[in-house]
């Protein structure tokens, strides 16, 4: 009788043993970043991959700064950061090397609207969501990239035109000379058409010269140096469609002996620092703010497509105008970049 006791307590506590250890050892499969059903471990970093445009303007610089710092510094990210140099094919190689990393995410500001159909559908059989910053793109297939997180450029070339309008009066004959940004750009394109769907509503105000300045100072600069001496007499305002431009288009005018905000009226978009210490000294008139300050709601969206949420189509960031030498004295201490 004791020998089968014995034997039987034996049976049953190897028995205990053998299902203990195989219970352990179902929870070792799940090894790696993810989870039993895929999804990403609460501990482990969304990999962002940013491909940058480059520093072109105050505007670019205060983006990269919003963004660095707000995935740089929290922990839930790792950013890597791509600077484009103002090049296309740069950006393109960067998003083949985020793909080729696994990133979990992409965060691109597309240069130009164009030429982007091939390297994102790579992203989008790689299973990579991209956020659009800032500028916009022209594709047929919408489903190549999830959210366009920035500003209504088109509103913003509006709000130009009609600021310009209340300022210098409806029945004055106004001659505008226009700075575009870089060719191609949708905020170029779009700002362009905003301020021209206004401005042919009213015969008085006619754009008598525009040219690209490639979205900086240096460039602005020489443009408006060229209008200048094409019609330097005849030019009663300069709409730039951003303060980089606006600010060489300053240096032009008082170069060639006329006062900026006075003789020629200016116009500009975007709202550095730089711009509002210019319309506060009386030197231009009108900003169209677009903010640059991106990096929290990249952060969010990040967040939300990681937690398998939706996300907005067009996160859009609210903006306003400033007009007259007042308007930039009060702002200027708040303003952030
Ligand atoms: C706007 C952004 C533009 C800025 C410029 O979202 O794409 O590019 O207005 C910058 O200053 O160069």
């Amino acid at each position: 009788m004791q020998k089968t006791k014995r034997l039987l307590t034996y049976l049953f506590s190897t028995l205990m043993l053998i299902l203990l250890l195989a219970a352990c050892n179902s929870d070792s499969t799940s090894t790696g970043n993810n989870n039993e059903d895929g999804d990403k471990k609460a501990e482990e970093k969304i990999v962002v991959g940013f491909s940058q445009i480059g520093a072109e303007s105050g505007w670019r610089t205060a983006e990269t700064e919003s963004i660095k710092e707000t995935l740089g510094n929290d922990s839930r990210f790792e950013l890597k950061f791509s600077d484009a140099q103002q090049k296309q094919e740069n950006q393109i190689k960067a998003l083949r090397s985020f793909i080729a990393q696994k990133v979990d995410i992409i965060a691109l500001a597309p240069v130009v609207e164009s030429g982007w159909e091939t390297v994102l559908q790579e992203a989008k059989d790689a299973k990579i969501p991209v956020i659009l910053l800032d500028r916009g793109i022209d594709v047929k297939d919408e489903s190549l990239y999830t959210s366009f997180i920035g500003s209504d450029f088109i509103l913003e070339g509006e709000n130009a035109a009609k600021e310009l309008i209340k300022l210098m009066g409806e029945d004055t004959k106004v001659n505008i000379v226009e700075l575009q940004g870089t060719v191609g750009a949708s905020a170029a394109n779009d700002r362009m058409e905003g301020f021209a769907n206004v401005i042919k509503e009213n015969s008085n105000y006619n754009i008598i010269k525009s040219q690209s300045g490639d979205f900086t100072r240096a460039k602005g600069k020489e443009v408006m140096e060229a209008f200048l001496k094409s019609d330097g007499d005849n030019i009663d305002a300069v709409y730039a469609h951003n303060d980089d431009m606006a600010l060489g288009a300053i240096q032009a005018i008082e170069e060639y002996g006329l006062k900026p905000g006075e003789d020629i009226k200016v116009v500009s978009v975007d709202g550095i620092k730089a711009i509002f210490e210019a319309v506060a000294a009386g030197k231009a008139n009108i900003i169209v703010e677009c903010n640059p300050l991106l990096g929290p709601q990249l952060a969010q969206a990040a967040l939300d497509l990681q937690a398998g949420k939706e996300i907005e189509r067009w996160i859009k960031t609210e903006e306003t105008v400033f007009v007259g030498k007042e308007a930039a004295e009060t702002a200027l201490p708040s303003r952030k970049y």
